[in-house]
């Protein structure tokens, strides 16, 4: 496959040269080189035009494949139609300690387990069974490839573009069309140039560069464009930390993050036994980078261009609530106070998909080993989740992870663990305020343990380890010393990792099963009593009419993620079963009129409940509902569960001030209506006891904005315009209820 994704570059790159009329960055080459009908025939207008691609490969992890895969048995295909493969990672539950807790989850989840092994072995995906590792890190020691392009059902899959691939995150639905064979579609993103200059030194590592690119850019700045990294910066980080940078790429916004082919790359290749994939590669070089007059001048070719000096970049400490919240460790110490956000740090926690390299693992235990020699105890619990069975093996093998079990540290199973809210954590007293520093990428409220009094702070694992020593949210490592058990004091001295272990690589088993050959006899069976997996029944096709008397479920006020419309932790064992899963609907979001969560007015009764009993109770009575939201509604995962859910539970429409991408368009695929003000100040015309009409519908057309009345209690109206950023095709997943539907009308399956 790669020889072929390979030969087709250089015609098609030319060709798309001369349609763009000017030198090309990476990432146009790559987009114009997976185009699914083939060579470039006109220049795409960035931001605007929707395009059509055939993505190289699928990734999904086992909460979100359930329902992609449920969906895909109503595609009507007998196999997958590019290389697929499922990863159970999500599953897990971090408690005591690896060995016990996977035995654990594989009794609890065995019939979900059993579900998506034989599912993939019908339809000819690769399955990794628990234990195998978190996906993005198995994907990367295993699949990206420069130049490729994959798609994945979770939000963080552009770790790939570590390796230089254009991988984005999706939801299930959109899986399912590159799995059937048909275009996967995206529209032409804009580009987003960071210029990376001087070299790291000392504590500064790839994680404190996206740390400070997402205090520039913020959560919603990346949205719609891909981050392109280059210059002489970009070529001195290891394949690996390059993958940590786009990997929380996801928490901008961005589409993708992407670095250009080079020799980190390749010997990252080599070192994970793919010297076949990089001799390809270096026959192709010069298309796998961006065009020279591109680098000379990037201004000139990108939408936004932002520069770093690695040199002077400083450690940085993002946090708390959200990953934007950028501090440099030099003036964090006077953030705690100022802010006062609980100073004792209970628990540090290092791994999971972002950071889990063995530089990772390497330059984290240079600073844990000092606890030892230098005779300081850790203050905080530590924990450590390796990303994948490959790099456990091999930290172990090479003494690693003993030597954070000597500093008191506990290794998780390789899977998501708490960085999903799979953390049984042991805590006294929830209620009280406290503080957790993670080297993940998210720390949205409650992420990590359910617990809204959890102050979540994200860095390099080497500064979580220093703090976890430490005990206190105040220390800043590189000027600080601490008071060891004989009462001197000793300063950290600077991490120092290894890129690439010495000895190689190693693993006994992987956890990988191919596929069966001919998987036509394989049964795939859901037990209709099942409480953790349904069969899903289509939803019901539009009926023509503009929808009328919607009652206002809920207006959502500020931060609405997808944690918040459906939250991870408890409710993952729900992900294969609509119903039961949709009683998390919107339980996070914040109420406007009450500041309360999960707490709002049934309009029918003047009462207040639960938004899915609240939802439920119109939909019994075949009342449709809407739901208002805020600025960047739907940010973070990729999980379609939060547009499905609504659309199960009788909400036609979502009004709000913006979207994040990936949620827009999981909306339109479940063929939801999904608004936005044409004017944001309108979201304050939205009063409790609304009932809200729709209005244009019947000349549903690209490009023309929507008409919206809202009926007042008191007898009043206000009428206002929403935008929508459908197309004609989009238009048609409405009309038919969704775009399996349609999938399901042309393709005459049942
Ligand atoms: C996450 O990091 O939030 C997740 C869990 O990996 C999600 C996917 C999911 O909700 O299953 C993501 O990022 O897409
Ligand atoms: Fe898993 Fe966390 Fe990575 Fe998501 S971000 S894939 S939950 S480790």
């Amino acid at each position: 496959m790669i020889k072929a994704v390979y030969a087709r570059f250089p015609e098609r790159v030319e060709a798309a040269r001369k349609v763009v009329g000017k030198p090309l960055t990476l990432t146009e080459k790559v987009l114009y080189t997976h185009l699914f009908d083939g060579k470039a025939k006109e220049a795409y207008v960035r931001g605007k035009s929707y395009v059509d691609f055939s993505p190289d490969r699928v990734a999904m992890q086992d909460a979100t494949a359930q329902m992609a895969l449920l969906q895909f048995m109503h595609a009507g295909k007998k196999q997958v139609s590019v290389p697929s493969t499922v990863h159970c990672d999500h599953l897990i539950q971090a408690s005591v300690g690896a060995v016990q807790d996977l035995a654990t989850a594989k009794t609890i989840n065995s019939e979900v387990y059993t579900f998506l092994s034989s599912v993939s072995n019908k339809y000819g995906i690769g399955f990794w069974k628990p234990g195998a590792g978190i996906i993005h890190q198995v994907v990367l020691e295993n699949y990206a490839f420069p130049g490729g392009m994959m798609i994945g059902t979770d939000s963080h899959t552009p770790n790939a573009g570590g390796l230089g691939m254009v991988a984005i995150g999706v939801g299930g639905a959109d899986a399912v069309d590159v799995m059937a064979g048909m275009a996967w579609e995206l529209k032409f993103p804009k580009l987003i140039g960071v210029k990376l200059t001087g070299k790291l030194n000392g504590w500064t590592s790839a994680k404190d560069v996206i740390l400070k690119v997402a205090g520039i850019l913020t959560v919603e700045g990346g949205t719609g464009a891909i981050v392109e990294y280059f210059g002489p910066g970009a070529e001195s980080l290891s394949c690996t930390g390059k993958g940590t940078i786009c990997n929380m790429g996801a928490e901008i916004g961005a589409t993708t993050s992407i670095f250009a082919y080079d020799k980190k790359m390749k010997i990252y290749l080599e070192g994970t036994e793919r010297a076949d994939i990089a001799a390809e590669a270096d026959k192709v070089a010069k298309y796998l980078r961006a065009d020279d007059e591109v680098y000379a001048d990037p201004a000139k070719y990108f939408d936004q261009l932002i520069e770093i000096d690695l040199s002077t970049l400083e450690p940085h400490i993002n946090g708390p609530f959200t990953p934007d919240a950028a501090w440099p460790i030099s003036q964090f110490a006077k953030a705690v106070k100022e802010k006062g956000w609980p100073e004792k740090l209970d628990v540090g926690l290092i791994g999971s998909c972002t950071n889990s390299s063995y530089e990772d693992i390497t330059r984290a235990a240079s600073i844990a080993q000092q606890a030892t020699t230098k005779k300081l105890k850790a203050k905080s619990e530590f924990t450590i989740t390796p990303g994948s069975e490959l790099i456990r093996f091999t930290t172990e093998r090479d003494g690693l992870l003993k030597i954070f079990d000597e500093m008191g540290g506990v290794v998780l199973a390789n899977a998501c663990g708490p960085c999903i809210g799979q953390w049984a954590r042991h805590t006294s007293d929830p209620t009280k305020k406290n503080s957790i520093i993670t080297s993940f990428n998210r720390n949205f409220a409650k992420r990590n343990d359910g617990n809204p009094n959890t102050h979540a702070f994200v860095a390099s694992p080497e500064i979580v380890t220093a703090l976890a020593i430490a005990g206190h949210l105040s220390f800043n490592p590189l000027t600080d010393t601490l008071t060891n058990e004989e009462g001197k004091q000793v300063k950290l001295d600077e991490p120092k990792g290894i890129e690439m272990p010495v000895k190689g690589f190693a693993v006994e088993d992987a956890g990988y099963e191919a596929p069966a050959e001919d998987g036509d006899k394989v049964q795939v069976k859901v037990d209709v009593k099942s409480d953790r997996l349904q069969l899903l029944d289509p939803f019901p096709a539009w009926d023509g009419k503009d929808l009328k008397g919607l009652k206002l479920l809920i207006k959502a006020k500020g931060k609405c993620t997808t944690d918040h419309i459906s939250m991870a932790g408890p409710w993952l064992k729900y992900r294969g079963h609509l119903d039961n899963i949709s009683n998390n609907m919107l339980i996070g979001a914040n109420n406007f009129f009450n500041e309360q969560t999960n707490k709002v007015k049934n309009q029918l009764t003047g009462e207040y409940g639960e938004v899915p009993a609240t939802a439920r109770a119109y939909k019994a009575k075949g009342i449709g509902s809407i739901v208002v939201g805020d600025e960047n509604y739907g940010e973070g995962s990729s999980r379609e569960h939060a547009a499905m859910e609504p659309r199960f539970l009788g909400v036609r429409v979502i009004l709000v001030k913006s979207f994040a991408r990936i949620h827009e368009t999981n909306l339109k695929k479940q063929g939801m209506l999904a608004l936005t003000f044409a004017n944001p100040a309108d979201y304050n015309k939205v009063q409790e006891d609304d009932s809200i009409d729709i209005i244009g519908l019947e000349k549903f057309t690209p490009g023309v904005a929507l008409t919206i009345v809202l009926n007042h209690k008191d007898g009043s109206k206000d009428e206002i315009k929403a935008n929508h950023t459908y197309n004609e095709g989009q238009i048609g997943w409405f009309i038919a209820g969704s775009a399996l539907n349609l999938i399901k009308q042309t393709q005459g399956a049942h």
